[in-house]
């Protein structure tokens, strides 16, 4: 990863299409791609809208029982899921015991190319989580370890608030570094980062243009 690793630390990319494309490296193996996702949105947010018609947010308990302030949903061939018996994925979704809705072309071709470009050149997501925060929603310090293959990187884009995200080590314990995450924000993480602590300082409150006064969260993961 030698070669990716110099690539981030060299002069941000320049601008195209008036979007600035800078890179900024938060450890060996992971980076925010800034603005990435912008010139995918025209497909990107129609193609969201459908997915949470299909499968609407839905609030989601700990296996301790508390209720997540993040409410979620989520597309592709695998969906995570929460309740008493634990943190797991599924083919099936809690609320209805059916398919969750495909993931749409665009989604992942913009987590390939985003992957590609930090070093993963080979990223098929079969899960894509959509967690929604409303100002106050925050997430707490985890890590991601819910799936099999900790070889494959985990993307996310984040549209709408901004939010604070919090990256950590690979000890609870730990000090967090903090990053302001925009809308269009790209970051993927793998390799040695991929099971650093992390999680999102609370929302906000505030009115996305485009969005609305929500942050919506993508993260693409190869669950299986
Ligand atoms: C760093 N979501 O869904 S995405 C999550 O903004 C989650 O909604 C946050 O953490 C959000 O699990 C942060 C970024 C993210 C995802 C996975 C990671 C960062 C990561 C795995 C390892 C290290
Ligand atoms: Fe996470």
């Amino acid at each position: 990863m030698a070669a990716a690793y110099n690539r981030r630390m060299s002069m941000p990319d320049l601008f195209e299409n008036d979007t600035p494309r800078g890179r900024e490296a938060l450890g060996p193996d992971a980076a925010i791609l800034r603005g990435h996702a912008l010139p995918c949105l025209p497909d990107l947010l129609p193609a969201l809208r459908q997915v949470l018609q299909a499968a609407p947010f839905r609030t989601v308990f700990t296996p301790g029982g508390h209720a997540m302030s993040v409410k979620l949903s989520g597309c592709g061939a695998l969906g995570w899921i929460s309740d008493a018996q634990g943190y797991r994925y599924s083919p099936v979704r809690p609320d209805t015991g059916t398919p969750w809705p495909t993931m749409p072309d665009c989604f992942k071709a913009l987590a390939a190319r985003a992957a590609r470009e930090v070093g993963f050149p080979a990223f098929e997501p079969d899960a894509c989580l959509i967690n929604r925060y409303v100002p106050g929603s925050r997430m707490g310090l985890h890590q991601d370890r819910d799936e099999r293959d900790f070889s494959a990187p985990i993307v996310s884009v984040s549209l709408g608030l901004p939010a604070v995200f919090l990256f950590g080590g690979q000890a609870r314990s730990a000090p967090a570094l903090r990053y302001p995450l925009f809308h269009g924000d790209v970051v993927v993480w793998g390799g040695a980062d991929r099971l650093r602590f992390h999680g999102v300082l609370p929302v906000k409150h505030g009115r996305h243009s485009v969005m609305g006064p929500q942050r919506i969260n993508l993260t693409f993961r190869k669950a299986r």
